[in-house]
């Protein structure tokens, strides 16, 4: 990995994967890719060069994996799961169109590509404790739909022409720079700015909802990790399981009053995020995504609450 594009460069992973990746890869073009509404900002727009790369537009990003030799294509391009309930439509041309664009550009050009998929690829049929790697995929969200049509045609484009594809299921994801914005597992990143800003926490998940969530630090290390594994050793591609830790609103809550002993939270359940929520898993097995490229998580609940409350703390002081 030299040169990559980032689609979706604004969004909760993108912010912190391209600036991660900048350092990582040190020499290369890493081209922070935006849609205009959502143009970057700060040390995003500072530390490396950024181009409108809309994934409806074929052309465009094709101009921008030649002008810039492109060699790896983050596709971060989604709506997620309540939006994308509430516009089907869209969320289908962003998550299926939008990816076909981008598999056909990197065909031509010779491109690897991730594209992150979730657990919302798994549906109320799928077993729900330890979920396997291969399992029944049956969601009945558009979210979920996209998600496996996603991974079946990242597939498809590798066995039939080659393109490097490689995807993970992502869990809900807890980080403190971007903000979410429209998912079922956002509570998980709402509770702490809650606990920091001395504010009550209205819980839009039921107590008893156990989801599988991840600190960012370790989705990005899973995201840049597997685009460098060894391709000999993967006998999966899209998508592998992975997962850092498995909760319920009330063990959130009560492991961050150790450190906010005056949080209080109540319940104002959201039935759409509750019926999206009790489709998926309560825990997500990820042996393959051990076996296969060393995956391995370094934050559990109690680290990953030390550090929220901490970046948050420090943010609100600056
Ligand atoms: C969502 O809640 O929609 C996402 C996901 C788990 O894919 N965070």
């Amino acid at each position: 990995m030299k040169n990559v594009l980032i689609i979706g460069s604004t969004g909760q992973i993108g912010t912190e994967l391209t600036l991660e990746l900048r350092k990582h890869c040190k020499g290369g073009n890493i081209v922070a890719g935006y849609i205009p509404g959502a143009e970057p900002k700060g040390e995003l727009l500072e530390t490396g060069p950024a181009e409108i790369t809309d994934i409806m537009n074929d052309r465009q990003i094709a101009g921008v994996v030649s002008r810039y030799k492109i060699d790896t294509i983050y596709n971060l391009a989604a709506l997620l799961s309540a939006v994308a309930e509430a516009k089907p439509q869209m969320a289908w041309k962003v998550g299926m169109d939008g990816l076909f664009n981008v598999l056909e550009v990197a065909r031509e050009y010779g491109c690897a590509v991730f594209t992150p998929s979730s657990i919302g690829v798994f549906g109320d049929n799928t077993p729900k404790d330890r979920t396997p790697q291969d399992t029944i995929r049956n969601p009945r969200t558009m979210y979920g739909v996209t998600k496996v049509g996603g991974e079946l045609l990242s597939d498809y484009y590798h066995i039939r022409f080659g393109v490097d594809t490689r995807s993970v299921r992502f869990p809900g994801l807890v980080s403190y720079l971007a903000p979410p914005g429209g998912g079922t597992t956002d509570y998980a990143v709402d509770i702490y700015r809650a606990a920091v800003a001395g504010r009550r926490f209205e819980c839009p998940i039921a107590a008893g909802t156990f989801m599988d969530m991840m600190y960012m630090p370790d989705a990005l290390r899973a995201a840049i990790r597997l685009m460098e594994a060894d391709p000999d050793r993967l006998i999966h591609r899209n998508a592998f399981n992975v997962t850092a830790m498995s909760f319920d609103p009330e063990i959130i809550f009560e492991n961050i009053r150790q450190y906010v002993p005056d949080f209080d939270m109540g319940y104002r359940v959201d039935p759409l995020r509750q019926a999206i929520a009790d489709s998926w898993p309560n825990s997500l097995d990820d042996t393959c995504a051990r076996e296969e490229w060393g995956w391995q998580p370094e934050y559990d609940l109690d680290a990953m609450t030390r550090d929220m409350l901490s970046k948050l703390q420090a943010r609100i002081r600056v």
